[in-house]
């Protein structure tokens, strides 16, 4: 088969709830307390992986982590008198959105060939700052094929990095050589800016990315204050097409200026303020969007249901239908579980452009793959999880279950 992208959604795991653990992950913040659906969420991603494999996509996925996590839980002490946010960090699912996991240099942008992954430190939030290690762990195992991958580990974590979420790809085409746009934060108001750009530049040069094809743009202070945590909440990518909204960057002219130098026939889709504003977009997730090449032709954008239900997203989306522009097609799917915690599409997938034949299968999906995961989904993960109950031994005796179960029924035992 041909190389092609690859989308490795995260499953989303039995023990997702709504802690409110991120600090200036506006939807994390507002949810707080509320009861969560961790079987409902599974499925919602599930649905929203099928679909797209439906739309003649290649689709993977990540298995959730071990949780409640042990090795946190000891290495802080925990003995019950511990603070309850750190006990629920040790809970957190917040593996589900893979765009976080690694940041991913294709094999036609690297100095040796290869398709480099590094697994993302985390640093800025403690309860994501437990997932690298695992997460490393099960990219050595899907991208074990050492001809074709090189999977790094984290940055030190004096340095803050998220990974694919600030991280942005140009080109012709996929399995051409691309531009990598890196996008980092400096301040972000009361926010913290959480991709550091010493991190950027350590992952540009250990995937051996040639100079010349990088970039590094500063996140705009102003987005990070309005709620953009990530890049990835207010603009996408997909070969020569950049979906943006106007305040995504410092220097938004400059950026543009410098992509079109490099991306010959770059397509820069820029929203104003004055039809989405800031407020609106970090909303509605409209820039949290699967921006895909369909096997026939033309684009398409995977949309939050809240996106496509806002009216003044929605007026812009047909607006630009009606234009007959690169984007072809706009696709709302239903992700309410992971949006509650500030996930929408594009946050629960990890893009990787490689042939699929070099992945371990047992990481990639099928239609009868998805409903064997869907049955072990259906039979054991939790219907609802109230903050309260976090730490219940019951309770973490099924999702342990849970997750085994997944385990055993994908043939990866090995991950537990
Ligand atoms: O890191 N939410 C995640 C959402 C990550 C979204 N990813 C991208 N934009 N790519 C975060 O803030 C919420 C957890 C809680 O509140 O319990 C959380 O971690």
């Amino acid at each position: 088969m041909a190389v092609c992208e690859i989308n490795f959604d995260g499953i989303i795991g039995p023990s997702h709830n709504y802690a409110g653990l991120s600090l200036g992950n506006l939807a994390s913040a507002s949810h707080a307390g509320d009861a969560s659906q961790p079987r409902a969420a599974a499925l919602q991603g599930l649905a929203k992986m099928r679909h797209n494999l439906a739309l003649g996509l290649a689709q993977g996925f990540l298995l959730p982590l071990p949780r409640p996590n042990a090795a946190f839980l000891a290495a802080i002490g925990a003995d019950g008198s511990e603070d309850a946010r750190l006990r629920a960090a040790a809970w957190s699912a917040s593996s589900m959105w893979t765009a976080n996991a690694a940041t991913v240099s294709p094999a036609p942008d690297t100095a040796d060939g290869r398709c480099h992954l590094t697994a993302a430190n985390l640093v800025t939030m403690p309860h994501r700052s437990q997932e690298w290690p695992d997460t490393a762990r099960q990219l050595r195992l899907a991208f074990a094929d050492a001809w074709h991958f090189a999977v790094h580990d984290a940055v030190p974590p004096c340095f803050g990095d998220e990974g694919a979420a600030n991280h942005m790809r140009m080109g012709e085409s996929h399995a051409a050589p691309g531009l990598e746009i890196f996008v980092y934060g400096t301040s972000g108001g009361a926010f913290p800016a959480r991709q550091h750009v010493e991190a950027s530049r350590a992952v540009a040069r250990l995937h051996g990315l040639d100079p010349a094809r990088v970039l590094f743009v500063e996140q705009n202070p102003d987005a990070i204050a309005a709620g953009a945590f990530h890049n990835d909440v207010v603009a996408v990518a997909n070969e020569r097409v950049l979906f943006t909204h106007e305040q995504a960057f410092a220097d938004p002219q400059g950026t543009y200026a410098a992509i079109r130098s490099r991306v010959p026939g770059a397509d820069i889709i820029e929203v104003p303020a004055s039809a989405v504003s800031l407020a609106d977009a970090i909303r509605s997730y409209l820039f949290n969007a699967q921006l895909v090449t369909l096997p026939a032709g033309g684009m398409a954008l995977i949309i939050p249901s809240e996106a496509w239900e806002h009216p003044r997203v929605r007026a812009w989306l047909d607006a630009m239908l009606a234009g007959n522009g690169a984007i072809r097609q706009v696709l709302p799917v239903d992700v309410r579980q992971s949006m509650a915690n500030g996930g929408g599409p594009a946050c629960l997938r990890l893009r990787v452009v490689a042939d699929p034949a070099t992945v371990d299968p047992r990481f990639l999906l099928d239609q009868r793959k998805a409903a064997r995961i869907e049955a072990v989904i259906a039979a054991h993960w939790p219907e609802r999880i109230v903050p309260s109950e976090i730490g219940s031994a019951e309770l973490a005796g099924r999702v342990i279950a849970a997750r085994l179960a997944l385990l055993a029924e994908l043939d990866l035992m090995e991950l537990a």
